[in-house]
């Protein structure tokens, strides 16, 4: 019999872009100096965007990548040799799981449910995120996609509520309290800023160890073959217009390519004004200084085609013209 502790494994689930790897790195903020946590992330595409993200920000964690690829499928099958592998390396305080939000969270806990034991991990409430700006009453209780988030979540979280008005967040406070069973918190906050507290809730008044109710099965979650992953690294000497790459990001998430959307982009560019991380969530395009760099990359979801990395490369590194600046600006 091994007496080793259990070493405590929380899951950060929500859709694509809602703030897991925010409220992660926020956690890691406060919390990576006096105990050693292990994350493990799934991130969408090929390159891990997030895990050298958080690697960056956060040295002394210890930061595996799973890679996506095909997304859910194949994070549920390495889950437990992963999570076997970041633990061996050291001995951990923490893990923190975040999946792709692509993949359904009630079968990732089912997964880590299966191999607690052999793990020697102590599966912890579940926290689960939505965007506050996407609550509506109708639509969470009509769409299959929000009840298999909210009830995979012992600690539901609306995150993104500085996009949200009051009347919006009260009301889905309101819709969350009457959730049946009742989860052990309901919390809005803004940017992923949550209290660590949410990471030592007592596990006896958890519903982690009942099986969870599942109205959807496993069928329900299918692989969605319109949705395409692609990504690049470029060497680090390599340096790019800030402007340029500015204004062909904001043409693509505004405009696709050809006829595809771009859901979701994530990157690190060494430009003219340092190296910067771009971001396209929410159709929204961001830019700003970034911790990591040691390269260029870049890493994207298409839908319904692909696009692929020579073609990226040439759509963010475009040479401007003025005429489609001025249309691009009029567009908005
Ligand atoms: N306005 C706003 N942006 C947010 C909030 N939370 C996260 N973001 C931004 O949304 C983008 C996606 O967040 P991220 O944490 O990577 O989402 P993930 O895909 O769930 O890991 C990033 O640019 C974040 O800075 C929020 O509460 N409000
Ligand atoms: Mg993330």
């Amino acid at each position: 019999m091994t007496t080793t502790p259990k070493i405590p494994c929380h899951i950060v689930a929500g859709p694509l872009g809602v703030g897991k790897t925010s409220a992660i790195l926020d956690y890691l903020r406060d919390n990576a100096t006096n105990q050693r946590v292990g994350v493990l992330v799934n991130d969408f595409g090929p390159i891990g965007l997030d895990s050298t993200t958080l690697q960056a920000e956060a040295p002394t964690t210890k930061v595996l990548n799973v890679p996506g690829g095909c997304i859910c499928c194949t994070m549920l099958a390495e889950l437990p040799g992963s999570i076997r592998r970041l633990v061996s390396e050291q001995s951990l305080d923490r893990v923190i799981i975040e999946p792709s939000g692509m993949a359904a969270p009630a079968q990732v806990i089912d997964v880590l449910r299966q191999a607690e034991q052999d793990l020697n991990i102590s599966l912890q409430p579940s926290i689960v995120m939505l965007s506050a700006a996407d609550f509506d009453e109708e639509t969470f209780e009509r769409m299959a996609y929000y009840h298999m988030f909210c009830e995979a979540a012992d600690v539901l979280v609306f995150n993104r509520c500085d996009q949200a008005d009051d009347s919006k967040i009260k009301r889905a406070q309101q819709w969350a309290s009457q959730l049946d069973p009742p989860k052990m918190r309901v919390v809005t906050t803004s940017h992923g800023r949550l209290s660590s507290e949410l990471f030592d809730l007592p596990l006896e008044t958890s519903r982690a160890h009942e099986p969870l109710v599942h109205t959807h099965d496993h069928h329900d979650h299918q692989h969605d073959s319109t949705i395409h992953p692609g990504g690049f690294t470029l060497d680090a000497e390599r340096c790019f217009d800030e402007e340029v790459l500015l204004v062909n990001l904001m043409r693509i998430c505004y405009q696709g390519i050809e006829q595809n959307q771009v859901l979701r982009l994530k990157g690190v560019f060494h430009t003219n004004d340092g190296w910067q991380s771009i971001e396209i969530a929410n159709h929204e395009v961001s830019l700003r200084p970034s911790a990591h760099r040691r390269d260029s990359r870049m890493e994207w979801i298409t839908q319904p085609g692909a696009i692929d990395q020579a073609r990226m490369l040439e759509e963010i590194d475009r040479p401007l013209n003025r005429q489609e600046i001025a249309e691009l600006l009029e567009s908005r």
